[in-house]
């Protein structure tokens, strides 16, 4: 457990940082300049780490004016090029951001529609939820339109579409596992499966205790070759108690044991932090969140497999229904009450769970924003 006061990071090599990894391009560099990865975001400053160990930087003017949107600035997981000589107020000055491979975004809490960049280059999202929260998500097989439970089970869709979206790979970590027997655990795992139907295929689920220690090898591998691993879920689940165990130190704040260990917030900044080994690999950590609405705008991000972004990213997530709506009649279509739409005749004819669909209409809904930037109001 942390006595509050976090040690010092070791410097890292680029490459532990996972430089090697990145997908885009290296700049060409003046004299005077290195790339840095952005480790903690601050109001107006930046925590890098890079192979001169860390520093603070700040956006140098030019960035700055040019900045429109949130998207122009850095976030944590960024490749950033700064000056490696600092300026009078101590700062390094950085001077542009590199493309992203990838990015997380979320709507911001809120009536307004605005973007919040939680990770840049996270080449996974590991979704953390426990038996516990995971559980509550087991829809009944004739259950009607999803319920708020709360949990990450209930929400699960809705960060796999946002890691989809921005062209992470997702993962569900079902943490904790030492509060449950096996059998009790491979229940979770089963409701888990059943729920998230054709898009179980592509999204594989590991067993992990921060407490006893199962499963970190596993996730600690995610990592491997200087991959970056996000963690998101609500609060309490064990994410910084997983990055902790996984950096071999106390380098995030963990909540106290308590008996339920839920809604706590401990966690109130999002952290780069390297695991260290030759094979370097780093993990995000993340403040607990109620919600996780993916951004339904541009990311400007691409992978290998092409463009990613919201309906690319609600295609991966729900492929049956994807593959379905191709069939509809309109284009369109908003499988809800138009005529020949393949997607409520699937439902009718059993071949398409009731709740899959109503998951789908939800989530379609939380995302939709209409042109004045205000979330237009649920179906
Ligand atoms: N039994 C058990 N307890 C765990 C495990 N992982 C974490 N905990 C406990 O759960 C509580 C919350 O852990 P944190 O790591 O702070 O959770 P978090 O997800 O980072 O929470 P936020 O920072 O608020 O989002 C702490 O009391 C941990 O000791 C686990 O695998 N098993
Ligand atoms: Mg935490
Ligand atoms: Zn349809």
């Amino acid at each position: 457990m942390t006595d509050g006061s976090p040690p010092e990071l070791p410097a890292s090599s680029l490459d532990q940082l996972g430089w090697q990894h990145r997908a885009v391009r290296a700049p060409q560099l003046l004299s005077g300049q290195t790339v840095s990865r952005v480790a903690v975001e601050h109001r107006g400053a930046y925590e890098l780490l890079d192979d001169t160990g860390d520093a603070i930087g700040a956006l140098d003017g030019a960035m700055r004016r040019a900045a429109r949107t949130p998207f122009d600035y850095p976030t944590v997981g960024d490749w950033v090029v700064r000056t490696l000589e600092a300026r009078h107020d101590r700062r390094a000055a950085i001077t542009s951001v590199l493309d992203r491979s990838s990015l997380l975004c979320r709507r911001a809490a809120g009536p307004h529609a605005r973007p919040q960049l939680v990770a840049a280059n996270a080449d996974v999202l590991a979704v953390v939820t426990t038996p516990a929260s995971a559980g509550d998500a087991a829809p009944a097989e004739t259950a009607g339109p999803a319920t708020t439970s709360g949990g990450v089970g209930h929400r699960i869709e809705w960060y796999l579409t946002a890691a989809f979206s921005g062209g992470a790979r997702p993962v569900i970590v079902v943490n904790k596992a030492d509060t449950v027997s096996g059998a009790e655990y491979q229940a979770t795992v089963d409701a888990l499966r059943r729920r998230l139907g054709a898009a179980a295929a592509e999204v594989p689920i590991l067993a992990t205790s921060a407490l006893d220690g199962r499963g970190l090898d596993s996730l600690g591998a995610l990592a491997e070759g200087g991959a970056t691993v996000a963690l998101s879920g609500p609060s309490g689940v064990g994410k910084s108690s997983l990055v902790n165990r996984l950096a071999g130190a106390d380098v995030v704040p963990v909540a106290p044991l308590s008996p339920d260990g839920r809604g706590r917030h401990t966690t109130v900044r999002r952290q780069l932090v390297p695991v260290g080994g030759p094979d370097g690999g780093t993990f995000v950590d993340t403040p607990g969140l109620q919600d996780l609405i993916p951004w339904s705008g541009e990311l400007g991000v691409g992978n290998q497999a092409g463009r990613s972004d919201a309906a690319s990213g609600l295609a991966q997530a729900f492929p049956e229904i994807a593959e379905r709506a191709r069939h509809c009649r309109f284009a369109d279509c908003t499988h809800t009450v138009e005529p020949d739409c393949a997607v409520t005749a699937a439902v009718a004819a059993g071949e398409l769970a009731a709740q899959r669909l109503s998951t789908y209409l939800e989530l379609v809904s939380d995302m939709a924003v209409d042109r004045f930037g205000e979330r237009s109001s649920p179906r």
